[in-house]
């Protein structure tokens, strides 16, 4: 069968930019500019261990220039290509303290949208060759448009989120994304750097059969993970469950979606919040999550439903397919 039969990325954002009322284009352009940007990205992350060798020295590589670390690397792409394409109003970064503001050259009309990243999750995976992944989340600004973008524009609660996606650098390279009609996925073809549309309509099984935890912290976890985690290790029904823990959330992510499974980060007695991230990684996937018949929750509450504070906030994280988040649920209620 020729390439010509699948359908592309870029086709697809085409065919679907009429699906949004009134839409501009905007969104479109936005996703195209994701599009772009994650293929550079993945051109870095392929060569990753050879560019290692080559920058050895003095820590330049063969150009003279200084190696960046390569989240650096894939932060100042993202915003490269969505800053100069004028398709954001602002960008938030989990690499970067603060949000940037992007302004409009020769008064051209300034985007609506505000872009929220974590442009290589999972990093420390990179050096031993694990699959690492970009994921984002795009809002509708909520103060006027044409003014300088506030705080307020990024502290929006999940369900506000227009769009979210994932990106996952793996065996093949794969965009993930959803603007709230279903979830689909596309795979690279590196050989001519296309996305194809190869998973139409993703949906996560209702239950599954893999827990995926840091079993290492289990001594610091909360008691309703304990029983959860002894629950799955139960020789009974369907049980016990497999365990698969990658360390890099896009990835475990993925292989839930698509086999079924639990993703679980919880609250340690060291870190109450937990560790991953409200806006950059927890909300994104959980909009996925539930556009693919998923569920998401903190151990008692719909992530999507979390009223932002701060830029950085950390979340305790329950996700997948939503028998399995919803029985987790039920043991940590139980236990408090
Ligand atoms: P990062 O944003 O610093 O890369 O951390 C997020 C990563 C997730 O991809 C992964 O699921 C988790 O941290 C693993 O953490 P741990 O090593 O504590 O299990
Ligand atoms: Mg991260």
């Amino acid at each position: 069968m020729s390439d010509q039969t699948f359908q592309t990325l870029g086709e697809f954002i085409i065919d679907k930019q009429e699906d949004f009322k009134y839409s501009t284009g905007e969104l479109s352009r936005l996703i195209s500019a994701i599009r772009l940007a994650s293929k550079v990205v993945n051109r870095e992350v392929n060569k990753a261990g050879i560019a290692n060798i080559i920058g050895q020295a003095g820590n330049q590589n063969i150009q003279g220039e200084d190696q960046q670390k390569l989240d650096v690397l894939a932060n100042n792409i993202f915003i490269e290509a969505l800053s100069q394409r004028e398709v954001v109003c602002g960008i938030a970064s989990e690499e970067s303290d603060d949000f940037i503001e992007i302004k409009a050259t020769n008064n051209a009309h300034l985007s609506k949208y505000v872009v929220l990243i974590d442009p290589l999750d999972g990093s420390s995976n990179i050096d031993v060759n694990v699959s690492v992944g970009t994921i984002f989340s795009i809002y509708r600004r909520v103060t006027e448009p044409g003014t300088p973008v506030q705080m307020e524009d990024f502290l929006q609660k999940g369900i506000k989120q227009v769009a979210a996606g994932y990106v996952v650098y793996g065996s093949s390279t794969m965009i993930v994304y959803t603007t709230g009609n279903g979830v689909n996925g596309f795979t690279l073809d590196p050989s001519i750097g296309t996305y194809y549309l190869s998973h139409p309509n993703m949906k996560i099984p209702t239950s599954g059969k893999i827990y995926s935890i840091n079993e290492g912290n289990y001594i610091k976890f909360p008691q309703g993970v304990k029983d959860y985690i002894k629950y799955c290790q139960l020789e009974e029904d369907d049980r016990p469950y497999t365990s698969r823990y990658i360390g890099s959330l896009v990835s475990d992510f993925h292989r839930n979606m698509i086999k079924g499974g639990i993703y679980i980060y919880p609250s340690t007695s060291h870190s109450p919040k937990g560790k991953l991230r409200l806006l950059y990684e927890c909300n994104p996937m959980a909009f996925l999550a539930e556009q693919a018949g998923g569920k998401c929750s903190d151990g008692y509450r719909r992530i999507l439903e979390i009223q932002p504070t701060e830029l950085h906030q950390r979340v305790p994280f329950f996700c997948g397919s939503a028998a399995m988040v919803t029985k987790a649920e039920e043991f940590m209620t139980k236990a408090v």
